[in-house]
């Protein structure tokens, strides 16, 4: 097991169209996940657990998807000092503004990094967790060039 792993936690399997676009996009760069359901007014115990033990599983940075009046990604952070990226999640009749207000809007004294709304915000919470980690892993830093690179080479010079 990697030492270097990052927790992916969302309040509803139904958030995992979303939250799989963190998930991917670690795969790509290599970086080993560990996925959760796991919902912060519904199963407290169960995110009480997991936190409990994260560290000790080799989780280093935690991203949690929610929406809503989501406070998820707040309760996480106030378990625990691994960084938390926070990703509001667009399924509300609010569109998710609900959850990135939420998740946003953390009183002074525990953060939580938040991202954009939904599919994109996940990616980026991904990428941004693998940032995290490079400072301390050069072949991940690489990796991260490397998909800049390939990024970049995809766009087109003309319409
Ligand atoms: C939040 O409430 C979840 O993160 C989800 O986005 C939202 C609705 O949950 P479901 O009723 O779809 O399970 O806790």
């Amino acid at each position: 097991m990697s030492p270097n792993r990052v927790g992916i936690l969302m309040g509803s399997a139904n958030d995992h169209g979303v939250m799989k676009a963190a998930e991917d996009v670690l795969a790509v760069l290599g970086v080993e996940t560990d996925v959760r359901v796991i919902s912060a007014h519904r199963t407290p115990e169960r995110l009480v657990r997991f936190l409990e033990t994260a560290e000790q599983e080799g989780i280093a940075v935690v991203i949690c998807g929610a929406g809503m009046s989501a406070h998820l990604a707040g309760v996480t952070a106030a378990h625990t000092l691994l960084p938390v990226l926070g990703v509001p999640i667009d399924g509300s009749p609010l569109n998710g503004l609900d959850a990135l207000l939420a998740t946003v809007q953390m009183p002074g004294g525990i953060p939580v990094a938040t991202f954009g709304i939904g599919k994109s915000g996940a990616k980026n919470a991904g990428l941004f967790a693998a940032q995290i980690l490079a400072a301390g892993d050069p072949a991940l830093r690489k990796r991260l060039g490397e998909y800049r690179e390939e990024q970049a080479a995809k766009v087109p010079e003309r319409p």
